[in-house]
């Protein structure tokens, strides 16, 4: 199995699922669009985005929600999804709504403003609708961590998707995760394995 990404993106996410799952896997940097290596990176991904995934049968797998449940069911030693249809359809519920509207609608329009409005003059504005939409998945979490580690109890996929929502605000300060958003992102941060994944992506480990 090969994962691409690109440092610190929201890859991490599945990078730190990976660690967490502790099976072999590589990891290939990716290129961003508008620059000499994309046009080899889009012909491995045609959407060009990371998390990408190449299975042992060399097939793609892209979109971080499926990639997610994929390396769950293939781990269910491991209870990353609810085998319970109420369990796993509230998993799959927050997994789509960190990933779909607090990273794509929220983080998105808070450091990529441009792609939302092409006018200078607007992006203030939409920077701060953005963070708004940010703010309110951070809080969302917060609610749902109350008197427990993990988003529905046991760790699942979705505390991976809230983690990298997590480090970006820690990481780029943006946004107030409470102290239980806090705690959680410490919770898998300091796992070795994690940590070590994550730091190799930028060299620093
Ligand atoms: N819907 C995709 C979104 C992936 C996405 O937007 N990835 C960003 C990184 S956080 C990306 O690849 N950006 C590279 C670029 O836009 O050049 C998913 O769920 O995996």
């Amino acid at each position: 199995m090969k994962l691409y990404l690109l440092p610190g993106a929201c890859s991490i996410g599945i990078h730190a699922l990976l660690a967490e799952i502790g099976k072999p896997f590589t990891t290939e940097k990716a290129a961003r669009a508008n620059t000499p290596e994309f046009d080899t990176y889009r012909r491995i991904n045609p959407k060009g985005k990371v998390p990408a995934l190449i299975r042992d049968d060399g097939s793609l797998l892209t979109e971080f929600p499926v990639i997610a449940l994929w390396l769950a069911r293939m781990n269910p030693e491991l209870g990353l999804i609810p085998t319970d249809i109420e369990g796993e359809i509230r998993v799959l519920e927050m997994t789509e709504y960190l990933v779909s509207t607090v990273h794509m609608q929220g983080y998105t329009r808070l450091r990529r403003p441009e792609k939302f409005a092409p006018s200078e003059a607007d992006h203030a504005a939409v920077r701060a609708f953005g963070l708004g939409v940010f703010q309110a998945g951070l809080d969302r979490a917060e609610q749902l961590l109350e008197g427990r580690d993990w988003l529905f109890g046991a760790m699942s996929i979705a505390d991976f998707a809230l983690f990298y929502l997590e480090h970006w605000a820690v990481v780029n300060a943006l946004g107030s995760p409470g102290p239980r958003c806090q705690a959680h992102h410490e919770r898998l941060w300091s796992r070795p394995a994690i940590r070590h994944a994550i730091e190799s992506e930028t060299g620093s480990a």
